[in-house]
């Protein structure tokens, strides 16, 4: 019998968020985000790259006359968009909306081929090439998004065309892909359609979606290897000519099946992506052996292979991961698209293991990376999210040429505008969780979220300071007493905490710290009241010893929040800047400063040029050291005021022991 246990999914109409941090993003993503991005998708908006998105579709569907423009995977740029439609639309009905967004189901629709199929690529520009590049060309990626979106859609709107559009593109798949003779015995170069198709498969009940998602996740690196086969079959030819990724295995993943991989390789995206598909499956039909897969995988990213920032994949060659604790902070990858694959996966995890781990690698990723993946109009985006700039440094060293300055308008590969959209509009959904009779409280944002205990509806209302404060209340609302259990997390960044119930200390018998989180377990009554307080201190951090890049070097974290230092406050050359030991710390908050920022001021030095006139190197001698202050901000805001140096790891002059 397996023991794995998952939690009931706490729907995302069931959570409204009203908290002073993360409310203006989604009002920024209901009123700006998705409104430019389909201006973007439709090619309306002056000067950025072009997408060409709907007008692949429009000219697949037969309503408009022209050539197939952009990525291979460029119909994925519109799902994303719609799932995240479906998303708003989910917490609050937007008549305008929903009609554009119907007539982007219509033109699907119309351009869904009639055995099911699906892709404007191979519609329009390799007619003949359906399902014979799956290494590179995303077929299976593309259908994936459709399915997320179509899923995301029906559920915010009741409307069926959209989920038959997948449903009948899911079987058409089902019909080409599996074990049975006949059928390719083959699997996405880009993991995407595993965790689609459990979404699917959650929605309609058909087992045969599971089936599927499973059959792609263990076809995954067989031998002989299907993409030996199917290059054999193409007489070589590649679509993209820079990367290897029909030879190069563990690009995709693909070097050895998937319960023996114990390490992240190949592409960042790739891999969360499979991972979360991996939890999914998991989790729903009990295999064991899988979910052990799964925390292998999760133990090698994020205990050896993540930034501090939760932002993963170190290489700008094939946009991947490398080797334990290599983390250069200036030639960082870590793709915005890829932290968001955390999260998935972090999600996953969560369902099936209430550890605090997995929300605290959640929360990191979303405060940090996330959301500095998006400037504060919602109109520019990082694609890569460095933890050191040098401005100088570009166009000049090739090395940087993936890492930008400024967040960009739109990209050639618009992969992460629509995703910090998707993902940012069904915030509520990361936020609780409920697990037998224990509803957890994994994020403090706040939030009202109605579950069912014991057939009736309980109310929780959350207030939260954070990501500023730690001083979290939690009002409960019933018609009639329950018993059940809140579970509330005590982040890795809290070193002491304080709970009340109705103002009275809890007695240590009366709750539980287990696997991160607090339980406590009473009969609540309507109006209960929760006072969670969360010490909230500036961290001097430390990297690993055995990542090169960070011996030697303090970031700050206070909360869930990382800091870094920008030339707009501390002038250039921020490598100069020193923290002693026992530095000073003053904490304000500037609300002029980029929308609202509780900025730190530490007591630091900066070395100083003095005698070295054109010397490049000498013996060494007296540092001279000038007393100033360093100032840091979150992380997310950086490269908002303008190009400039910045840096999130600084140096230490740490005392040696006498
Ligand atoms: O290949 C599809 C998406 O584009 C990936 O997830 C991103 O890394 C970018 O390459
Ligand atoms: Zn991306």
């Amino acid at each position: 019998m397996s023991i794995i246990s998952i939690s009931t999914p706490v729907q995302l109409k069931n959570v409204i968020i009203q908290d002073d941090f993360w409310s203006p993003y989604i009002s920024l993503i209901r009123d700006v985000v998705v409104p430019y991005q389909w201006e973007a998708l439709n090619d309306r908006i002056e000067g950025n790259e072009p997408s060409h998105a709907i007008q692949n579709f429009k000219i697949a569907a037969g309503l408009e006359h022209g050539d197939f423009y952009g990525m291979v995977f460029q119909d994925s740029d519109v799902a994303k968009w719609l799932e995240a439609v479906g998303y708003l639309l989910e917490q609050m009905p937007d008549p305008d909306l929903e009609k554009v967004a119907d007539e982007v189901v219509d033109l699907i629709a119309k351009a869904q081929h009639a055995d099911g199929y699906v892709n404007t690529y191979f519609t329009l520009k390799e007619k003949a090439g359906r399902w014979t590049n799956l290494a590179e060309c995303h077929e299976l990626y593309c259908a994936g998004h459709l399915i997320e979106a179509a899923v995301a859609y029906e559920k915010a709107t009741g409307k069926g065309k959209i989920l038959e559009v997948a449903c009948k593109l899911a079987d058409c798949i089902d019909a080409t892909f599996g074990p049975e003779d006949g059928k390719i015995k083959g699997y996405d170069g880009h993991q995407e359609i595993e965790l689609a198709l459990m979404k699917l498969y959650r929605v309609t009940s058909n087992d045969r979606y599971v089936k599927l998602a499973k059959f792609f996740l263990d076809e995954r690196g067989q031998s002989p290897h299907f993409y030996d086969l199917e290059f054999d079959r193409r007489n070589g030819e590649t679509h993209f000519q820079a990367l290897k990724i029909a030879k190069d295995k563990s690009y995709s993943q693909a070097h050895i099946p998937i319960r023996m991989q114990q390490t992240a390789e190949g592409h960042a995206v790739r891999v969360v992506y499979m991972c979360t598909g991996m939890a999914d499956v998991a989790a729903a039909t009990g295999d064991e052996d899988l979910l052990k897969a799964c925390r292998a995988l999760w133990h090698n990213i994020v205990n050896k292979r993540m930034y501090i920032t939760g932002s993963i994949g170190s290489m700008s060659y094939g946009e991947s991961f490398t080797l334990d604790y290599d983390l250069p902070n200036d030639t960082a990858y870590a793709e915005t698209c890829a932290s968001i694959g955390l999260i998935f996966f972090a999600q996953r995890m969560l369902q099936i293991e209430q550890r605090s781990e997995y929300a605290d690698v959640l929360e990191r990723a979303l405060y940090n990376t996330v959301i500095g993946g998006m400037s504060r109009d919602g109109q520019h985006f990082f694609y890569v999210n460095p933890l050191e700039a040098w401005p100088e440094a570009s166009g000049k060293n090739q090395n940087f040429d993936h890492v930008k300055m400024e967040r960009q308008r739109w990209f050639g590969c618009a992969c992460c505008p629509p995703n910090i959209a998707r993902l940012l509009a069904s915030l509520g959904s990361y936020i609780y969780s409920f697990h037998g009779h224990t509803l957890y409280a994994h994020l403090y944002i706040g939030s009202q979220v109605t579950v069912e205990v014991d057939g009736g509806a309980v109310g929780l209302i959350q207030h939260s300071e954070l990501p500023w404060n730690g001083n979290i209340k939690f009002e409960l609302k019933m018609d009639e007493p329950k018993i059940f259990s809140l579970a509330l997390r005590v982040p890795s960044w809290c070193r002491s905490w304080d709970v009340r119930v109705n103002g009275q200390p809890v007695v240590e018998s009366a709750m539980r710290l287990f696997n991160g989180y607090l339980h406590l377990e009473r009969k609540w009554n309507a109006g209960d009241i929760v006072d969670l307080v969360l010490a909230m201190n500036v961290s001097p951090m430390k990297g690993n010893p055995e990542i090169r890049e960070t011996v030697g070097m303090v970031a700050i974290q206070r909360g869930p929040m990382v800091y870094c230092l920008e030339e707009a406050d501390n002038g250039k050359g921020l490598h100069k800047l020193i923290i002693h030991p026992g530095f000073e710390d003053q904490v304000s908050f500037d609300s002029s400063l980029l929308g609202g920022l509780l900025t730190i001021d530490l007591t630091a030095y900066r070395l100083q040029d003095e005698g070295w006139k054109d010397q490049l190197y000498r013996v060494k001698d007296e540092d001279h050291l000038e007393a100033t202050t360093a100032r840091f901000i979150p992380y997310f805001a950086w490269a908002n005021r303008g190009s400039g140096e910045m840096r999130v790891w600084i140096r230490e002059n740490t005392v040696l022991p006498s």
